[in-house]
């Protein structure tokens, strides 16, 4: 990947993403966030401003047809995925990178795909990813964001424990619905830290 074409990827993602600027923003944080983690972590660095661009390219799209185009590319939707169909940005995202954008790397698509809820035993660029879209500079929302970006250097699997924690106890608080691999992202992460109160959790 050389600079050029990432700046063609860059242009590209600015204008899916015209209908809201911010969202233009927080992209650019999040691509210049997974860098500097990919060099924390001894990852590559290009692969991971890559999906960091690319991660929310599917975001500007109206609800409905994040539906029906899933149905077209033949992803499977969960039935919690249509009741907060705004989940599907991250699979659709991931299709699209690999069909809009021309991106082969499977890595790069499912750093996309799980990016919003995570997964158990993430690969480090996944890891990365999940970790960049909480971090970002323009973030300001979550209480515990020194803490996480403090930790998030330190020891990501850490961080990702604290973010998933964070992140389930928003949306209990919010009385939203819970996605089953939000749940697991926790119970692998909290694990990890605390093997010993797995059975108190299940
Ligand atoms: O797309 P972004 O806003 O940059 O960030 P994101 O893709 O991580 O989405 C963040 C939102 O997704 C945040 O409000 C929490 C929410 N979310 C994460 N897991 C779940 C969830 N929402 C529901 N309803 N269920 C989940 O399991
Ligand atoms: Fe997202
Ligand atoms: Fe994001």
């Amino acid at each position: 990947m050389d600079n050029e074409y990432i700046e063609g990827l860059r242009k590209k993602v600015k204008k899916a993403l015209a209908a809201d600027k911010n969202r233009y923003r927080h992209t650019l944080g999040v691509a210049d966030t997974a860098a500097c983690l990919a060099m924390r972590y001894g990852v590559d660095v290009q692969r991971a401003y890559v999906a960091g661009l690319l991660h929310d390219c599917a975001k500007c799209v109206p609800d409905s047809s994040k539906i029906t185009e899933c149905e077209v590319y033949g992803l499977v939707i969960t039935p919690y995925e249509r009741k907060s169909p705004y989940l599907l940005h991250a699979k659709l995202g991931a299709e699209y990178a690999k069909r809009l954008y021309g991106i082969e790397d499977p890595e790069i698509c499912s750093a996309i795909a799980f990016h919003t809820t995570g997964k158990p035993n993430m690969t480090r660029l996944e890891e990365i990813i999940f970790l960049a879209d909480y971090i970002e500079p323009r973030r300001n929302q979550a209480s515990d964001l020194p803490k996480v970006r403090e930790e998030a250097f330190v020891d990501i699997q850490r961080a990702i424990f604290t973010v998933t924690a964070d992140t389930l106890a928003y949306l209990k608080e919010k009385g939203k619905m819970i996605d089953p691999m939000t749940e697991q992202t926790y119970r692998y992460y909290a694990d990890l830290f605390d093997p010993n109160g797995k059975e108190q959790k299940s």
